[in-house]
């Protein structure tokens, strides 16, 4: 078996720890989000969940406060900064921290890697090293990772469920003729479009597959023009009459479409949790089984390094 399907296999663990590890948020004080890749998706995922309780948030890449030189115009904005790194060491997110610490923000690290420049250098650092993952693609973290940072927004332990949602997406992805998909579409609102970005890269980074993600509305606003009988839309639904539509749509013209939601082809959320760190693993699935299918390792995809140093 590949590191990569026993990582995704233990999501369920991974929760069962993070339930028990929750990243406490103070109303009043202002979050800024950083990191690259998935942890840039996981920020993009969190900010959103923030704000939507009222508690001031954004989110950047590390790679786009080097470029941009726009620190200066981040910081009085900012209280909490929080840098997200599996590895503790991209290069980008490291030299963001150094000049956060340097102009006074309080930073909070997130890594699974112990020792690494994340914890050395942060105020305060979250370890989840019990999540460390020796694949280059961050799979089963990502889900671990988002949960804890949900904090008081995902209070539920969702281990069991992780189970059934794991178990759901294999089945609905083995009735899929993978061979044929060569065009991957992944569509959500505010958290759920982090998710989405994060499926897309996950195609991508999996399987080098031809990929797109955007709001579910929005995607009529000329990008189904790409769609074809060879295209896959993964769904991160909210339920409302609206995606039920486009939904209906978008298999209209032929393209395979998988609905992830409380009604669902694979049903996520309930009345008491939005069960976001669920939401990702039939992304996962789906990343690994297109590999497979390919005949690629999931574990060592091509040009790719566990981290980017530069
Ligand atoms: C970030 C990241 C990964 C990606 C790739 C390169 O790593 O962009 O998301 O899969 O392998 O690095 P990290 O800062 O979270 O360790």
């Amino acid at each position: 078996m590949s590191a990569t399907e026993r990582e995704i296999n233990r999501v369920s663990d991974l929760l069962n720890q993070t339930s028990q590890m929750k990243i406490p948020y103070e109303k009043g004080k202002r979050y800024l989000f950083i990191g690259c890749g998935s942890s840039y998706n996981l920020g993009y995922t969190v900010s959103s969940v923030l704000n939507r309780h009222r508690i001031p948030s954004f989110v950047r890449s590390a790679g786009s406060v080097l470029a941009t030189n726009n620190l200066p115009d981040l910081n009085p904005e900012t209280d909490v900064a929080v840098l997200i790194s599996r590895t503790g060491e991209s290069t980008e997110t490291v030299l963001v921290l150094d000049r956060l610490r340097k102009s006074g923000v309080y930073t909070i690290g997130v890594t699974c890697q112990k020792d690494s420049s994340i914890v050395k250098n942060s105020d305060r650092a979250f370890l989840f090293d019990f999540a460390y993952e020796e694949s280059v693609v961050m799979t089963g973290s990502f889900a671990a990772i988002l949960d804890a940072l949900l904090g008081p927004f995902q209070p539920v332990n969702l281990s069991e469920r992780a189970i059934a949602v794991l178990e759901a997406s294999k089945r609905v992805i083995a009735r899929l003729d993978l061979k044929r998909l060569n065009h991957f579409v992944f569509l959500g609102y505010d958290a759920l479009l982090g998710l989405s970005k994060e499926g897309a890269l996950k195609l991508q980074e999996m399987a080098l597959e031809s990929v797109d993600y955007n709001e579910p509305l929005e995607y009529r606003h000329g990008p189904k023009s790409t769609l074809t009988a060879s295209s896959l839309v993964l769904v991160q639904s909210q339920g409302t009459d609206y995606e039920n539509a486009l939904v209906h749509e978008l298999k209209g013209y032929g393209a395979e479409v998988i609905v992830v939601g409380k009604e669902g082809d694979i049903v996520v959320g309930s009345s008491n949790s939005d069960e976001l760190p669920l939401r990702i693993l039939p992304v996962l699935w789906l990343g690994y089984q297109k590999a497979i299918s390919k005949g690629l390792n999931p574990d060592q995809p091509k040009n790719l390094s566990k981290t980017v140093v530069i």
